[in-house]
């Protein structure tokens, strides 16, 4: 694993916040405060995590990344464009007719393992991964990121109890904890608190992070597994929006799309041109 200043991270998460805003801009779409959401946890996990290689996509013994909250797929895109997976200028037709990138994250694309969109689904899909990757006697990780909202379906818990019994410790969730979901806030959806040890008595080994501070990201994605024989659980405590001072924490910014004049504004409040 390669350790990186944490600026890099940064300087990376920026650049991927204004594709977002430029993409959802261009395809008047939404999902834009869930993508500003998760760009740090995306820029450390494939800048020094995932062993992954941009030049094979397919590479057998690739460690695996499910995106389960896969209406914020323009992030991963982004992401994935920044690595040298495909040309950035695919970017250019994300949700458009005919273009390359689909709203809801594809396996169409390089570097995507599976699609989602339907919450809830991307662990179940992990777990089977794992599984098959200790059938197989392989080496590689599982890493899936995972919305408040994901973990308010059943099939995820019962993807929990599943992994937790056959101690996956090749297994990694990270949650994207912003605690504001489609149309309310997760206090008023469906509270998950205490939301840590619920995990920990499902047989997880879990951290609790800032999921901005890309140091601490790096730090604690680089000890996993937390312990041997559970899966590892990190729960980052991140903003909805994070980066655009007037979409932050709020509930408009998941379906919002932003018009020329939003569009200079984000841009500007992220120090990005126009
Ligand atoms: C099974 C299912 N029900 C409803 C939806 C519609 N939907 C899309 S995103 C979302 C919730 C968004 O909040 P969260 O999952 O916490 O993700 P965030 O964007 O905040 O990271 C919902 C209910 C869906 N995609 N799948």
């Amino acid at each position: 694993m390669q350790t990186r200043p944490p600026a890099q991270y940064e300087q990376l998460a920026a650049r991927v916040r204004a594709h977002c805003l430029r993409m959802t801009h261009r395809g008047k779409s939404g999902h834009v405060g869930s993508m500003l959401s998760m760009a740090d946890l995306l820029a450390v996990l494939y800048s020094s995590i995932l062993r992954v290689d941009p030049k094979q996509p397919d590479w057998p013994d690739r460690d695996r990344f499910i995106l389960s909250k896969g209406h914020g797929g323009g992030a991963v895109y982004a992401t994935l464009a920044e690595l040298g997976f495909f040309p950035k200028d695919w970017l250019n037709t994300y949700y458009l007719d005919n273009g390359k990138l689909s709203g809801h994250i594809s396996h169409h694309v390089p570097g995507v393992e599976f699609s989602t969109g339907s919450l809830g689904h991307g662990l179940p899909v992990a777990v089977g991964m794992a599984l098959a990757a200790r059938h197989a006697g392989k080496q590689h990780r599982i890493f899936c990121l995972m919305s408040d909202g994901d973990c308010n379906e059943g099939s995820t818990w019962e993807a929990m109890m599943f992994a937790a019994h056959h101690k996956f410790d090749n297994l990694i969730v990270v949650v994207d904890y912003n605690r504001v979901q489609a149309l309310g806030k997760m206090e008023d959806v469906i509270e998950m608190e205490p939301f840590a040890r619920k995990v920990e008595d499902f047989g997880w080994a879990v951290r609790t992070i800032d999921g901005h501070n890309c140091g601490q990201i790096e730090k604690t994605l680089s000890e996993v597994p937390f312990a041997s024989n559970k899966p590892s659980w990190v729960l980052a405590r991140t903003v909805k929006g994070k980066g655009v001072s007037w979409m932050e924490n709020t509930v408009s910014c998941h379906y919002g799309s932003v018009n020329d004049e939003q569009l200079a504004k984000a841009l500007k409040d992220l120090g990005a041109n126009s």
